[in-house]
């Protein structure tokens, strides 16, 4: 049989490559391309979740099994990419997470950090490390890494919030840990809003000690006081071509991210504005908290309204439009990538 010189070497080479493999061993040049892409292109789709279609979900959810039973009743926002994979991003989890009236959502501690961002307070509350916080909508409650931490609600309506975790960030590096307490709840140690004052008016102890690492001091960035710094900022001066009005959520001991791996801001957009194409490398999950936004990204329009969850993957060039007034809660992986030193934003 005639065979080409080129058959022979690819012959050739398969032979070697099935001698490589049963020594654990591979030839790099085959997979050198999909190793070292020469730009991100994420294997995550662009997708907005309608609380609408969400909450009756959520409240069938409740009615089939308690917090308890669940130890945590989260439907899980699954990137449509990625269905069975617990993400909503590449290395990001979120979830709708639900506390009915009289329920406890029982005390446990991870080495993954996670933030919620209230939709339904309604006074449940957060307890993290001894202190309890009262929920209410808008409100960035934070539980750092391995912090003990229940929730629970003792009025009589439902508490309804959205869940963000690193857990696949500790995961990729085999990390993680996960401690039940003996007790449903914690022990109280510490009056409501002792955090808040310590750490959260602009002042700090002369011993300036972070009691949570590299996590902020601060567990309950509330609304009542972020809205009206955001709308001062926004009242001030003319949107960011950009990021429109724009405010981080801060660690008050170091000026940094309050959280060490998740990036958390605030933005309001006015009714009417667009934001200038921008693409980054972080793997962003937002969510309206005021108002409706249509969003481009990646070539692909949606809008997202009020607590409406959307996804957008890295290096996707995106562009937000309200269609009214609104404010827009952001979280990502951006903070884990700066200290990484791998993080790039590119504007148009
Ligand atoms: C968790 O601890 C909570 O504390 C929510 O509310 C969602 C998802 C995976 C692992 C731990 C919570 C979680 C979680």
């Amino acid at each position: 049989m005639q065979t080409s010189a080129a058959e022979d070497t690819m012959a050739a080479r398969r032979k070697f490559y099935d001698r490589l493999s049963p020594q654990s061993m591979a030839p790099l040049w085959e997979v050198l391309k999909g190793l070292v892409p020469d730009e991100p292109t994420s294997k995550f789709a662009a997708h907005v979740w309608k609380f609408a279609d969400a909450r009756p979900l959520l409240m069938e959810a409740g009615a089939l099994l308690t917090a308890e039973e669940a130890e945590r009743r989260v439907l899980v926002l699954e990137n449509p990419a990625m269905p069975g994979g617990s993400r909503i991003t590449a290395s990001m989890y979120s979830g709708y997470q639900l506390i009915m009236p009289g329920e406890i959502a029982p005390a446990h501690r991870h080495t993954a950090s996670a933030l919620r961002m209230v939709l339904e307070g309604n006074g449940g509350y957060t307890a993290v490390a001894g202190e309890k916080t009262s929920m209410q909508r808008g409100d960035l409650v934070i539980t750092p890494a391995m912090a003990w931490h229940d929730h629970g609600q003792e009025h009589h309506k439902p508490v309804i919030w959205v869940d963000g975790l690193d857990l696949h960030m500790v995961n990729f590096y085999e990390a993680a840990f996960l401690d039940h307490g003996n007790d449903k709840t914690q022990i109280i140690s510490k009056p409501e809003g002792h955090s808040e004052s310590e750490f959260g008016s602009g002042l700090g102890p002369m011993n300036a000690r972070s009691p949570f690492g590299a996590t902020s001091p601060i567990f309950n960035y509330s609304y009542a006081k972020s809205r009206p710094a955001l709308m001062q900022i926004a009242g001030a001066a003319a949107p960011d071509p950009h990021v429109a009005h724009s405010l981080r959520y801060i660690n008050p001991l170091d000026g940094g991210w309050a959280m060490p791996t998740i990036a958390t801001w605030l933005t309001h957009v006015p009714k009417g504005f667009e934001t200038k194409p921008v693409r980054s490398t972080d793997g962003r999950t937002l969510v309206v908290i005021e108002g409706e936004v249509t969003f481009e990204i990646g070539g692909k329009t949606m809008t997202a309204g009020e607590s409406d969850v959307t996804a957008i993957p890295s290096w996707m060039w995106t562009k937000m439009r309200a269609s009214k007034d609104a404010v827009v809660f952001t979280f990502s992986d951006r903070s884990a990538q700066e200290k990484l030193g791998i993080f790039r934003e590119e504007r148009r």
